[in-house]
């Protein structure tokens, strides 16, 4: 590996290994870089990767509210504004009891590579809350984003930093996000939010378009293997609203969804979350907040299995999509031991770097990385600031149409990037370098700062 390259990480490890998440991605795209590092010795001298490594701002802030009881809460509140060179800084919130600075700085650097593929003008940001939605009503969850968005609103704006949703944030949560805003401001400035309501100003297709973008990138992968999504079975995990996406897009194509997973275990469903009944029963068992997978064996009377993790299930193709470190070295061994050969991350950060590594070097198998998969997502969450800014709505095939080009951009992209510095067919390696190069350039040519 390049020496510089090293240093940062190595620097990098002693100055965050209270953040191992953050430790983590670092290591994981930096040491794909390297050979673009060998070729461009001007980044070493402008020190560029440890300018990278640091957000260009992150601060926290106190979120009070009160349940239905009467009782006070406080939470902490985060944003980070990792790097605003290509745009505003975009990404989304995340509510979860782990959330902590480490999270969300691994977040907003994967953010940011991430948001340089989508093509779009887009820099990277994210943030959230240690808040548990779990089990809160409809009140408390209003109570709750209004007070946290009386603490951001004066750091955001359309050309400022644009949140969105993550793990805990759907469209309920963007609505009253949106209300306090707009009751703020006293102004409609509906850019400010991506994932909004179709009334509003959100985009068509914004909801499914992480899980649809996952799939047509999947059908690139298929396509480049001369093989064809029909008839394929397929393991994802998670319930939200990303498994939603794959299971309605996987279903149209001809292929199975055939497990889910939950905190509470996960579900093998041999005829595939299929119907439509089915697959709405997601967005139930989300709303529910009763978080627990278990919900849909008992409601279709298919096969739980307690506190397990589905990658272990025979399939020909894995798309965990639930969320970071799910895979983990023992796991990968598993799907190698079965015999797949697509392995297509979904979340952000779903795989161990031991068992991405492991992963890797799996003769026949290939790997996609979730920085690419489920970057339509936030593709479209940019193509709704677009519609905002023009004062316009697009159709849902226009929407469409545009989010299926750009998974087919960001394969090619990646494959163009790894050959050009002779890594073959590498999705990992091509995606970090490419989504790289815009974000240096961009960068260098901006100056130091
Ligand atoms: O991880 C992600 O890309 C998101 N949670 C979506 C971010 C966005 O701004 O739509």
């Amino acid at each position: 590996m390049n020496a510089y390259v090293e240093r940062v990480i190595e620097y990098v490890k002693k100055k965050h290994g209270d953040e191992p998440e953050f430790v983590q991605t670092v290591e994981e795209v930096f040491s794909s870089i390297s050979p673009v590092i060998d070729a461009h010795p001007e980044y070493e001298k402008a020190d560029l990767l440890t300018r990278m490594v640091e957000p260009e701002r992150m601060f926290t802030f106190r979120v009070v509210w009160r349940d239905d009881e009467g009782q006070w809460h406080t939470n902490i509140g985060y944003r980070c504004q990792f790097n605003g060179a290509l745009g505003p800084y975009k990404g989304g919130l995340r509510f979860q009891p782990n959330v902590y600075p480490g999270i969300i700085k691994f977040l907003g650097f994967e953010q940011t590579f991430k948001n340089s593929l989508t093509g779009l003008p887009i820099g990277g940001g994210k943030g959230g809350s240690d808040f548990d939605p779990a089990g809160k009503s409809d009140a408390e969850i209003m109570r709750f984003c209004q007070s946290f968005m009386t603490a951001l609103y004066r750091y955001i704006g359309p050309d400022v930093d644009v949140p969105a949703g993550d793990i805990g944030v759907g469209g309920r949560e963007i609505g009253y996000l949106f209300g306090q805003y707009r009751r703020l401001k006293g102004a409609w400035e509906n850019g400010v939010l991506t994932g909004k309501g179709a009334t509003y100003g959100g985009s068509l297709i914004r909801p499914e378009a992480t899980g649809y973008g996952a799939v047509y990138y999947l059908c690139e992968v298929l396509n480049h293997e001369k093989d064809t999504i029909e008839g394929k079975t397929i393991a994802c995990a998670g319930f939200g609203n990303v498994t939603w996406g794959i299971c309605k897009k996987a279903t149209e194509l001809g292929a199975k969804v055939v497990t889910l997973s939950g905190p509470d275990g996960y579900i093998y469903d041999p005829d595939g979350v299929a119907t439509k009944e089915k697959i709405d029963y997601l967005v139930e068992m989300r709303a529910s907040g009763r978080n627990k997978v278990k919900d849909y064996a008992d409601k279709f009377g298919v096969q739980f299995f307690p506190g397990e993790k589905p990658w272990g299930v025979k399939v020909d193709v894995v798309m965990p999509s639930a969320m970071q470190n799910d895979v983990h070295l023992e796991h990968a061994k598993q799907i190698a031991a079965n015999g797949i050969k697509y392995y297509i991350e979904v979340a952000n950060m779903p795989t161990t770097n031991d068992a991405l590594a492991f992963l890797l070097e799996q003769k026949g198998m290939i790997v996609a990385p979730s920085k690419a998969v489920n970057a339509g997502g936030v593709g479209v969450s940019a193509l709704e600031m677009s519609q905002n800014s023009e004062r316009l709505v697009w159709t849902a095939e226009e929407v469409d149409a545009q989010l299926h080009k750009m998974m087919k951009t960001i394969h090619e992209m990646s494959v163009e990037a790894a050959e050009e510095y002779g890594l073959g067919y590498n999705l990992v390696a091509g995606a970090n370098i490419a989504g790289f190069k815009k974000v240096a350039t961009a960068m260098m040519e901006q100056g130091c700062f």
